[in-house]
């Protein structure tokens, strides 16, 4: 195996693994993560793989993708085999194999669909985490949570700091076939304004700076939804911090315009 090194990557991957692991939101090879490189290398011209879409943002650069049927459990331990080095064309159009693991993630179209929009509009994010939490699927069974605003209403006004780390609230996108590419395009688009992103039926995809930056947002809305799944365990439903103080706070805090 070709090696690389990415030492404060791979420790990025290694320790948001463990805690994926240790929260027991990824189970078995559930769950997958990138970040994504400006690299200078270039292509050799036989790892040409075509992309089912065009990402002409990520011209010339590389994404550390983990690797298909990887466990979290086992990244957490030894990041090294379990992620693999991809480098994207100087068109956009297409990819190759760098180094590391060479069985990507299934989610490879939405990483790539994804950073393609985070170079566009969020530059800065760099990092994609997708997991399975237990209380944020749940709620996708309940008929009410159908959609981005009514999740991010109640879910948001759990707890008086959650609105304050995701204002936009978070996006949603309905159930698609795992792995493929509308799921991945869907998911662009609400990441545009958004920094978490549901998958009904199945889970949730982050951004941020770094994994463990990602993670972060994902641990406030998954602690506001264990509040939510709390109360109506006990047979309340509860009616949330109200709109008016949600926005007094973000005014406090000059985040009422991200709203
Ligand atoms: O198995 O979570 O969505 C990895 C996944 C695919
Ligand atoms: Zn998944």
């Amino acid at each position: 195996m070709t090696k690389f090194s990415y030492q404060n990557e791979l420790d990025d991957f290694k320790a948001t693994a463990h805690w994926l692991a240790l929260r027991g939101w990824s189970e078995a090879a559930g769950g997958n993560m990138s970040i994504r490189l400006d690299a200078p290398a270039k292509l050799h011209e036989n790892d040409h793989i075509k992309l089912p879409i065009d990402v002409p943002y990520l011209a010339g650069k590389a994404v550390l993708l983990t690797g298909s049927g990887t466990r979290a459990r086992e990244i957490g331990l030894d990041p090294l085999p379990h992620i693999g080095l991809y480098k994207i064309s100087d068109d956009g159009r297409y990819y190759g194999w760098i180094a590391g693991n060479k069985t990507p993630s299934m989610e490879l179209p939405a990483h790539f669909a994804i950073h393609n929009t985070l170079e566009q509009h969020r530059p800065g994010d760099k990092a994609i985490l997708h997991t399975h939490p237990v209380s944020l699927i749940a709620l996708c069974h309940m008929p009410l949570f159908n959609n981005a605003k009514a999740i991010s209403d109640k879910i948001l006004s759990m707890q008086s700091e959650a609105r304050l780390i995701l204002p936009e609230g978070i996006g949603f996108v309905k159930h698609a076939l795992p792995g493929s590419l509308e799921l991945g395009l869907k998911s662009a688009l609400e990441l545009e304004r958004h920094h978490l992103v549901l998958w009904q039926y199945h889970g949730i995809l982050a951004t941020g700076e770094t994994l463990a930056g990602a993670f972060d947002k994902l641990e406030v809305f998954e602690k506001s939804a264990r509040v939510y799944w709390q109360l109506r365990a006990a047979g309340l439903d509860p009616c949330g911090i109200s709109e008016a103080e949600i926005k007094h706070t973000l005014k406090a805090f000059g985040r009422l315009e991200r709203y």
